[in-house]
């Protein structure tokens, strides 16, 4: 019989746990794939939990938890004795400190330190750091001494406090905690062995596998380039023949087609922006090319910073107006960066454009309004290096005399 369903996804480490103990309950209870980076939330999810986080529940006789650590103890007390939630109330209060601590101190700071490591999270050096610290600190200064003295978080037996707490570990094992780590930590290394190689832990996780290196931040900036053999040369009479079987009326023609042909094909730009270095090559390249009387250049800069959150969602927001403004591909070459920091930051960039006029080639996006355009002039010193530093964003951002860190951003190419 059902007991009901679990809302969440495989691998995440607030599900996991709750999985383990409905399989050692016997419970038949069903995940729905829920949240995780699709963002997948159904109707019958959100009736229930309109703060969208995971894990949650819905039993079948219709009672609703959220929070890990309540479903975790509510599927382990259906168990008619358990050594799971210790055997005296001080036991007790003691594994849900445990379990409390590792939800609210430690996972955090571990996914301060991975998550950036690994792309989930915009990536800052000092931020990266700070978290590793934080993460050590904790574990050197309660975990290692704690496990020094005693095999298990609570009592002489594997406790929901364990699983719980490894579980929150879990992402260091496979990501960051590599032979150094735990050499510094032995203690906290031989618990964490002991329990990611217990059968209940295994049976939602399977076996263990260890790194020896952490994991390396690799910066992903620039989109990756264009292999060489795409060049245009073979995409444009496959283009060609796609317009010349569609039927004529039937194709709607951009404003800026009647402009007719420019002498520096954007397309021959964007390959050098694409393979060359920046500042060495590709710019220099740019200069030499640019015809004022073809191309305009614009600053587009965001015109509701205030109101933007994380940064990893201001450059969210920068994909779905590239998106939109796909119809203007052959009208527009740019960058757009994102400054500052979480909570903190700003939208801004630099855009090249076919004719004089800004509107014809950002209309195509119905959000366009969202952005100011201002034209600048590249017999200005300070407008070239505008545009250098949009498009090179290898350097800080200065506004209003404050220098901001350039932290992502996108090219429209
Ligand atoms: N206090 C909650 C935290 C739940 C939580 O933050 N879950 C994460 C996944 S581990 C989530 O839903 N994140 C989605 C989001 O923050 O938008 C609990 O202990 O269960």
């Amino acid at each position: 019989m059902s007991f009901g369903k679990l809302y969440g996804f495989e691998g995440n480490p607030r599900t996991m746990p709750c999985l383990a103990v409905a399989k050692a309950a016997g419970l038949d209870v069903e995940l729905v794939h829920t949240g995780g980076p699709q963002k997948v939330f159904s109707e019958e999810y959100l009736a229930k939990f309109p703060h969208k986080k995971i894990p949650a529940f819905i039993g079948a006789d219709g009672f609703t938890l959220h929070e890990t650590i309540a479903i975790q103890l509510y599927f382990a007390s259906q168990i008619a004795e358990t050594t799971l939630l210790g055997s005296t109330k001080k036991e007790y209060a003691s594994i849900v400190k445990w379990m409390s601590f590792s939800n609210m101190e430690l996972g955090p700071k571990l996914s301060a330190w991975f998550r950036p490591l690994v792309g989930l999270d915009p990536y800052n050096k000092k931020g990266v750091e700070k978290a590793e610290a934080d993460y050590c600190q904790l574990v050197s200064t309660f975990l290692e001494p704690y496990l020094t003295e005693n095999t298990y978080l609570v009592g002489e037996r594997l406790t929901l406090a364990d699983i719980f707490s490894a579980s929150m570990a879990s992402r260091g094992v496979a990501n960051v905690f590599g032979t150094s780590f735990r050499s510094s930590f032995p203690a906290f290394s031989r618990w964490l062995d002991l329990v990611i190689n217990q059968d209940i832990y295994k049976s939602v996780y399977g076996e263990p596998k260890y790194i020896d290196e952490p994991v390396k931040y690799t910066p992903p900036k620039k989109e990756a380039a264009p292999k060489k053999e795409a060049a245009p040369k073979a995409a444009a009479p496959a283009a060609a023949a796609v317009e010349d079987e569609a039927p004529k009326e039937a194709k709607p023609k951009h404003p800026l087609e009647a402009l007719g042909k420019a002498t520096l094909p954007l397309d021959e730009w964007k390959r050098q922006y694409s393979n060359e270095d920046t500042r060495p090559v590709a710019l220099p390249w740019f200069w030499e090319h640019y015809n004022p009387e073809e191309y305009s250049l614009w600053k587009v800069k965001y015109k509701y910073d205030s109101e933007l959150t994380l940064t990893f969602m201001s450059n969210n927001l920068v994909g779905g107006f590239f998106n939109r403004l796909s119809a203007s591909t052959k009208y527009l070459f740019g960058c757009l960066v994102v400054f500052g920091e979480n909570n903190n930051n700003g939208i801004v960039g630099a855009f090249l454009v076919r004719g004089q006029d800004a509107v014809p080639a950002f209309d195509v996006a119905p959000d366009w309004e969202s952005y100011e355009f201002t034209k600048l002039d590249a017999a200005k010193p300070e407008d070239k290096e505008f545009v250098n530093d949009m498009w090179a964003w290898d350097k800080p951002y200065v506004v209003d005399g404050v220098s901001k860190e350039i932290v992502d951003g996108k090219v429209f190419k």
